[in-house]
């Protein structure tokens, strides 16, 4: 199998409903699509989707600059042999890791479609399915988030991460209060500021809600913040945004200062890159979730997979933006959210179907 032609599709994903995060909301993400065509009847899909400039420092602009440069230096390999695809594109970039991840993710659609598999199943098999997620609750009022809150528990979810920061943290704490008092004792909370507290905020947060069942969610702006912090919480700490690759992952599991992670797929390298944090977190017995930022099924797709094949007594569930979307790609099969959990995409590869011309023409392409 080769590669004969790379193509670069750009799409703007219209919004059902309102989503905030401490630093910006969320408008009709920019998503960028790849497909890897090759010399059988195969094609592989791979998508990146940041939230926009603020939340990340990658963006659509950067991500199809960097995919500029690695288009050329794919056509010709095979994208099953996904070390030699990765040597390929490391020796033409250092950095790129969010385009590197969506040639990434193709690559394995592509695998798992030469090997008649679902991706799950070349990633040793589904321990879960359907798989676990979780749902967000916005920032908002202490009532309407109690509001929310109530009615994902009673829609069967789990796991709920409460949006915080942007904000004094007075009304964080009382939004905090609010929604503990109406979560079941089976429902793991977390709350996430998206790095909007300072180290004096995380400590002061987390001391006026000390007797609340947990966890904090990338409290602070950097890795050495959430350091400092994580030495005076009373909760548990969840690395998300800092939690950018295997060593810094590592560094924190073993200096005790990650109790868990969020990790984003097309942060870290894609699913190959994610396939390595999964085994080092549950080797070392810790929680992690399979995450992106933004996306439609392609990028939901890889993050269901790769969850599937999470420790079920370590996932922290996967999450996907398609409570927010309107439509799918696949509208068959697209990732749905039922009753807290996604079914996993049948099929071989990511299990997922675009239409012909469904993207329109690329932005790019290269053969
Ligand atoms: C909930 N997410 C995984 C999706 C949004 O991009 C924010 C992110 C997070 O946990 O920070
Ligand atoms: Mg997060």
């Amino acid at each position: 199998m080769k590669v004969t032609q790379f193509n670069v599709y750009a799409k703007r994903l219209p919004m059902a409903s309102g989503y905030n995060m401490s630093s910006a909301a969320v408008g009709e993400p920019d998503t960028t699509i790849v497909e890897l065509v090759t010399d059988t009847k195969y094609v592989g899909w791979g998508e990146i989707c940041p939230t926009g400039p603020l939340p990340q420092s990658e963006h659509a602009g950067s991500i199809r600059a960097d995919l500029a440069l690695l288009g050329p230096a794919l056509v010709g390999l095979d994208p099953r042999r996904l070390g030699l695809v990765h040597d390929a594109m490391s020796s033409t970039m250092d950095g790129g890791h969010g385009a590197k991840s969506a040639v990434d993710i193709a690559c394995w659609d592509l695998a798992g479609k030469a090997y008649g598999e679902r991706v799950c199943d070349l990633l040793g098999g589904a321990r879960m399915d359907p798989v676990l997620t979780y749902h967000v609750v916005p920032i908002g009022t202490p009532e309407a988030s109690a509001t929310v809150a109530q009615a994902l528990q009673d829609q069967g979810h789990t796991k709920l991460q409460l949006k915080a920061g942007g904000r004094h943290i007075d009304e964080d704490i009382a939004a905090i209060h609010a929604v503990a008092k109406v979560i079941r004792p089976s429902v793991d909370l977390f709350v996430d500021c998206n790095r909007g507290w300072t180290v004096g905020e995380a400590i002061q947060v987390s001391q006026a809600c000390k007797e609340l069942m947990l966890a904090i969610e990338q409290p602070c702006a950097t890795y050495a913040e959430c350091v400092f912090a994580r030495a005076h919480l009373r909760h548990p700490l969840l690395l998300d945004e800092s939690a950018t690759d295997l060593a810094t992952i590592s560094q924190a599991i073993g200096t005790g200062v990650a109790d868990g992670f969020g990790i984003k797929l097309t942060r870290v390298g894609g699913i190959s890159a994610m396939r390595a944090i999964r085994d080092l977190c549950e080797a070392s017995s810790t929680p992690t979730s399979c995450d992106d930022s933004w996306g439609g099924d392609i990028i939901a797709a890889a993050c269901v997979h790769v969850g599937a094949t999470l420790n079920p007594n370590l996932s922290r569930g996967a999450w996907i933006s398609d409570p927010y979307q309107i439509g799918h790609y696949d509208e068959e099969h697209g990732p749905r959210i039922v009753n807290g959990t996604i079914a996993i995409p049948p099929g071989a590869g990511l299990g997922i179907t675009i239409p012909d011309g469904y993207f329109g023409s690329p932005i790019a392409s290269y053969s």
